[in-house]
């Protein structure tokens, strides 16, 4: 027999006696804590995008005091660069496409009724919070915030000498430990959790992609994040009790904080990627009304990225000073891992292939995610050839790479997800219309703030430098970085019709049914939302994988699961 997440069954008594503090603060429903961390990385990303408009207005305007702000010196300007980044991978891509979708379908999607350990759950959206709050803290101590760049390189961010008795820099690693034992027990939970709490018939392979994604995700954080921890600490024993692991003149080598970093680094973007990729692949079958294409092989090539994850690292240091003949065999490494992305890629584009699409919000969002992270992903091959890299190493070229990247995982894939989703998490629907003015106005301002990144990269723009007017050979090209200010204060003000709508919906939005957009998978044949142990007593039987149907099943026979929902009692 097996045991069901949360153990007990009276689901009534269970939902009725549970005040507000046991709902929404100490709750062990995975769906609550999924929220939680919704929450708190939205509230992360408005700190985050407000830094990168400081930035942005100072990097076009110079010579102008920002509005709201105040005159951005050097020093400032670090502080932006590093908390922005920081902020950005670690407190919102992270918590949303990891926290917030991992722990709301999960369950949902295999048929559990919880997670595998609820309360360790509940911790680790505590040490989230927790770390949230340093992080928040560290803004306000003296010496300010971290300013050592998110990457936080020795030996600016090891050397006591360079920032002062910087509280900023040792909560900001801080804040990142907590961080980390947040996600290592979300990992256990969501790996133990998709091992043995699967309902009958939920065979790996019948698994939606969106979950394979969430594991391999988790995976390669569990087997990156060790390194960087035991980093870490050098970095922090370095900066308090004098020792010289990265001080070359006390026999230290700066360069090893970047291979513990990088050897973390790499695999970390994929802990971001790979979760908006899921999303979006199981977008995609739905509102295109046919099954995804070469299944088994997305999965394939999604573990062999996974793999080749961790031997690509030194690509970020081709100029770094290390010995130059390893910057081939991590060219090639790197050029290989292009390989099953493009796979996943041609599959998402297949499923489309004589397809009866439909174009509904998520459906936008998730086109624009493949569109745009062609662009990032083409940029990633000038990126990953060493003879290329030299040229345009830490110049903006490679922030335009990043953010086409990045932000069409975090905001295109994240929104893809959260359009679909949204009626099953919050139980009412969205307003079609406001969300496709939502999308297009992204999609146009994103260009027109990212696209020319790339024009004044080449044209030899370096990254965190806080004023390109003092540079003369800029100085022609400063227009580039007017239209991308202008076109980020417009991608800010786009966002106004995501505000509206959800707010809207919340308040007055129509009742969602079970299962609004005709979809095959588990969580839609659970009530929306689901309540607290999601199918109560009697759980779904699955006798067929998610994408295993034909064109003439979807039109008459939308949820084969419902029929079978049995009462397998247990
Ligand atoms: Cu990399």
């Amino acid at each position: 027999m097996r045991e069901s997440g949360a153990g007990t069954l009276d689901t009534h008594e269970h939902h009725a006696e549970r005040g507000f503090w046991r709902t929404y603060v100490f709750s062990t429903d995975h769906k609550m804590i999924g929220k939680q961390y919704l929450s708190l990385g939205l509230f992360w990303a408005v700190v985050g995008g407000l830094l990168a408009h400081v930035m942005r207005w100072q990097l076009a305007w110079p010579d102008t005091a920002v509005p709201g702000w105040g005159e951005v010196g050097p020093e400032t300007y670090n502080v932006l660069v590093t908390m922005h980044g920081t902020i950005m991978v670690f407190f919102v891509a992270m918590p949303i496409l990891l926290g917030a979708f991992g722990n709301f379908l999960i369950p949902l999607m295999i048929g559990a009724r919880d997670m595998a350990f609820p309360r360790l759950n509940m911790l680790s959206v505590w040490v989230f919070a927790l770390a949230s709050l340093v992080l928040l803290v560290s803004f306000f101590v003296p010496g300010g915030a971290a300013s050592a760049g998110w990457t936080g390189y020795p030996p600016l961010s090891a050397k006591v000498e360079y920032t002062g008795v910087n509280w900023g820099l040792n909560l900001w690693i801080l804040a990142h430990a907590l961080e980390f034992a947040a996600f290592l027990m979300g990992g256990v939970n969501y790996l133990t959790t998709a091992i043995a709490l699967r309902v009958p018939g939920m065979t790996f392979f019948r698994l939606p992609l969106v979950i394979w994604q969430q594991l391999t995700a988790t995976t390669l954080f569990l087997l990156s994040v060790g390194p960087l921890i035991a980093g870490a600490v050098m970095l922090l024993l370095d900066r308090i009790i004098g020792t010289h692991f990265y001080a070359a003149e006390g026999g230290g080598d700066p360069l090893l904080w970047q291979h513990l970093f990088w050897f973390f680094g790499h695999p970390e973007v994929y802990v971001i990627l790979l979760p908006a990729v899921g999303l979006v692949l199981d977008v995609l079958p739905v509102f295109a009304r046919k099954p995804i294409f070469g299944y088994r092989w997305i999965i394939y090539s999604t573990i062999a990225a996974g793999g080749l994850s961790f031997i690509v690292w030194a690509h970020h240091m081709f100029v770094s000073g290390m010995d130059p003949r390893l910057a081939m065999p991590f060219s090639i490494t790197t050029i290989l891992i292009s390989v099953p992305f493009a796979y996943i890629m041609f599959a998402m584009i297949a499923t489309l292939y004589k397809g009866s699409i439909r174009f509904d919000t998520p459906m936008l969002w998730a086109l624009g995610f493949i569109a745009m992270f062609i662009v990032g992903g083409l940029t990633g091959i000038f990126n990953g050839s060493a003879p290329a890299d030299i040229y345009i190493s830490d110049t903006y070229f490679v922030v335009a790479h990043f953010h086409y990247t990045l932000f069409s995982s975090v905001v295109f894939g994240g929104f893809a997800g959260f359009y679909f989703w949204f009626p099953k998490m919050f139980g009412r629907l969205l307003s079609e219309p406001l969300g496709k003015i939502h999308f297009w106005l992204t999609l146009v301002f994103f260009n027109v703030t990212f696209f020319p990144l790339h024009n004044i990269g080449l044209a030899g723009m370096m990254r965190r430098i806080a004023n390109p007017l003092e540079y003369e050979y800029l100085v022609p090209h400063q227009w580039i970085n007017v239209v991308a200010t202008v076109g980020a204060i417009l991608l800010l003000a786009s966002q106004i019709p995501f505000v509206v709508n959800v707010v809207w919906s919340l308040l007055a939005g129509k009742t969602a049914p079970k299962n609004p957009w005709e979809a095959n998978t588990l969580e839609w044949t659970a009530p929306s939302p689901p309540p607290p142990l999601n199918w109560g007593a009697t759980l779904p039987v699955v006798y067929r994988g998610a994408y295993e149907y034909s064109l003439p099943d979807m039109a008459e026979d939308w949820l084969p699961q419902d029929r079978a929902l049995a009462a397998r009692s247990r």
